[in-house]
């Protein structure tokens, strides 16, 4: 007996609608329908020139789980050989997977069919925008770090620079959040300001201290002499 239903092949996926212009300036701009398959539901999604070719890009945080397999060596003794031996066990597992996926974004609108992807752990907490020297900023377990795109001989990378090294308040929760507000510009130049959440409030490192308007990751190399410090008197009293 047959149904009406058909195996549905992804799952998951994003769906768009980007204005673009078709041709001439002066035409009528149009509405273009962008579906991106992706391996499970999108908890963050950031629009961000994150390689900085001047066209927005597509920044996805994915959860998923997964079934996999894992193998559990034990020792067993055989009566027939009189000896113990190793044997392996192979059991079903549910694995969780965590990734970034950044879609690069084309001229004349949508993104490249193929995503660059950096799997993450447990220890990113949330993805969120970040002043105009770290267009992406993840909160850890261990800090603020920059998402970082390159360009190398053997395709392009994503990477985590550090920015800040401190403990934030949800540190090993083991949770992805979204929507944390993790940058605001609370002094009004323009610039998005850190905010970091820690157990007695929230420490702010102002984001011209990154380098108001940089456009080069050299700006924030890695190393304790990088690492931003609260701004004076942001922090509450612990
Ligand atoms: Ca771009
Ligand atoms: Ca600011």
């Amino acid at each position: 007996m047959t149904t009406g239903f058909r195996p549905c092949a992804a799952a998951f996926g994003l769906s768009a609608l980007m204005l673009v212009a078709p041709g001439e300036a002066r035409q009528a701009l149009a509405a273009q329908h962008i579906r991106i398959p992706l391996p499970g539901a999108p908890t963050i999604v950031l629009p961000v020139d994150l390689n900085r070719d001047g066209l927005q890009d597509l920044v996805v945080a994915v959860a998923y789980t997964e079934w996999d397999q894992i193998g559990i060596d034990e020792l067993t003794e055989m009566n027939e050989v009189d000896e113990l031996v190793m044997v392996m066990t192979v059991v079903p597992v549910v694995m969780d997977r965590r990734e970034i996926r950044v879609y690069l974004g084309e001229k004349g609108g949508g993104y490249v069919e193929d995503a660059v992807t950096l799997p993450i752990d447990l220890s990113v907490l949330s993805i969120d925008h970040g002043p105009a020297v770290a267009p992406v900023i993840l909160l850890t377990d261990s800090g603020v770090s920059a998402l970082r795109y390159r360009e190398t001989e053997t395709g392009p990378l994503l990477e985590m620079e550090a920015l800040v090294e401190d403990v934030p308040v949800l540190a090993r929760s083991g949770s992805l959040i979204p929507h944390l507000g993790l940058s605001r510009d609370l002094d009004g130049d323009g610039e998005r300001d850190l905010l970091f959440p820690v157990n007695a409030g929230l420490d702010v490192y102002l984001g011209s201290e990154l380098g108001v308007g940089g456009s080069s990751s050299d700006q924030v190399q890695g190393g304790s002499d990088a690492f931003l410090s609260p701004a004076r008197g942001a922090r509450h009293q612990r």
